[in-house]
Order: C-alpha cells, then structure tokens, then sequence
C-alpha cells in the first residue's frame, strides 16, 4: 500500500470499529457508514480524505480490513470492532486447527481463562502460522497458540470467518489451546 494511505487505514479502523462517535458519526447495527457522511465528519473533523484515497485504502489495503457495500454508497470495517455491530456472518465450519499469535507475558491468564475477546466483539484466529505470529508480533516476541478448532466446532462452538480471510469466535476455552512456539 502507498505509504500515504497508512494514517487513512488507520483513521478509518478508529472510527468504523472503535470511536464513530468522536467524530460524529454512526454506524448502522451490521457497521455501515455512508461515504458522504464519512468524508464530511472527517472533513470537519480536521481529516479531510480525498474520495479517491479512500478507494485506494479499500483496494490496497494490505488485510482489506474495509469493504464497500454493493452500491459503493456505504463502508464498514469487516472485522476488528469494539462497537456492537452484527456483521451479518454465517456461522462456518472451521479448519481442524487455527492459530492465535499472542506474547508470553498473558499465557498464565490465557491457560487459565482461556482466550476472551477482551475490547473487541470475537476472539481472532488466523489460518495460518505465519500470521499468528504477526499478529503476537505487534506486542513483542510472538507466542503462537494452536487451537483445536475442529474439536470446538463438533463440541458445539460457532466459527464465523470475515470478509477478509479471519477466522472469529466468542472464546476459546483453555483446553482446545496448545503452545506452538
Ligand atoms: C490477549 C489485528 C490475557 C490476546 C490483528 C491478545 C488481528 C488475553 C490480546 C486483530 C486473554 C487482545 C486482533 C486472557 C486473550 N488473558 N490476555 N485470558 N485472552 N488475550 O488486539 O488477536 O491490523 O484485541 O492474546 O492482525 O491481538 O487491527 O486481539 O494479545 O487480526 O486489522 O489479549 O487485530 O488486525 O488483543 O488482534 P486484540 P489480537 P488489524
């Protein structure tokens, strides 16, 4: 992604998953805000955004954390939220294992209490090893966490998996966890 657009990426995962609501804006109950109404709140909130850049960021973000609706009309974040949204996402039936990329300092809570969703609505898990241990990689040194999703999944727990490619579930009990690395 052009440089450029990182702070964009980053205005936008603050307002469309955690704080709508600073700059004046609202989210409808699956997360959509209308793009006239976003460039305006941010225009008047000292963020102006090009209509253009903000095109830029839903296609070349590097996760494709934003997605227009079929109309181009609104925008959402497609996973990460804080705010109560429903996304709309039909349980799914996971692969046998996910990953969770964490750091060594919260494995005692995590193999005590399980993994919860903390601030946001799920608990993520990715597919693959590689971007667990990015995602514990923004903390520190990575811990990675194998979880028996197969298992869970016949035991009854619901998997939903994002527009882009993240795997959500409400919590993950101790016993399906296994440290990896
Ligand atoms: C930890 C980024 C103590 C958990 C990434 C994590 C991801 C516990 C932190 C997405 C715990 C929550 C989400 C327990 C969980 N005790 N710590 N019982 N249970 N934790 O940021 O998974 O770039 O909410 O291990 O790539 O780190 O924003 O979750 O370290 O996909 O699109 O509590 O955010 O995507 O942190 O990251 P987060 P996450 P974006």
């Amino acid at each position: 992604m052009d440089p450029r657009l990182v702070p964009i990426s980053k205005f936008l995962a603050k307002h469309l998953r955690h704080a709508p609501g600073e700059i004046g804006l609202t989210l409808d109950g699956e997360g959509w805000a209308g793009v006239d109404e976003l460039l305006a709140a941010s225009a008047r909130h000292g963020f102006a955004i090009a209509y253009d850049d903000l095109v830029a960021v839903v296609e070349t973000n590097d996760k494709r954390r934003y997605a227009f609706d079929a109309t181009g009309d609104r925008i959402r974040a497609v996973q990460g939220h804080s705010v109560a949204v429903d996304l709309g996402l039909e349980p799914r039936e996971p692969p046998e294992t996910l990953w969770h990329g964490t750091v060594e300092r919260f494995l005692t809570s995590i193999f005590e209490r399980g993994l919860v969703p903390g601030t946001r609505r799920h608990v993520h898990l990715s597919a693959d090893v590689e971007t667990a241990r990015k995602v514990g990689a923004r903390r520190g040194r990575p811990a990675i966490l194998q979880v028996a999703a197969g298992r869970m999944h016949r035991d009854g727990l619901t998997f939903y998996r994002s527009e882009n490619g993240v795997w959500l579930v409400d919590a993950v009990p101790s016993g399906y966890l296994s440290r990896m690395g």
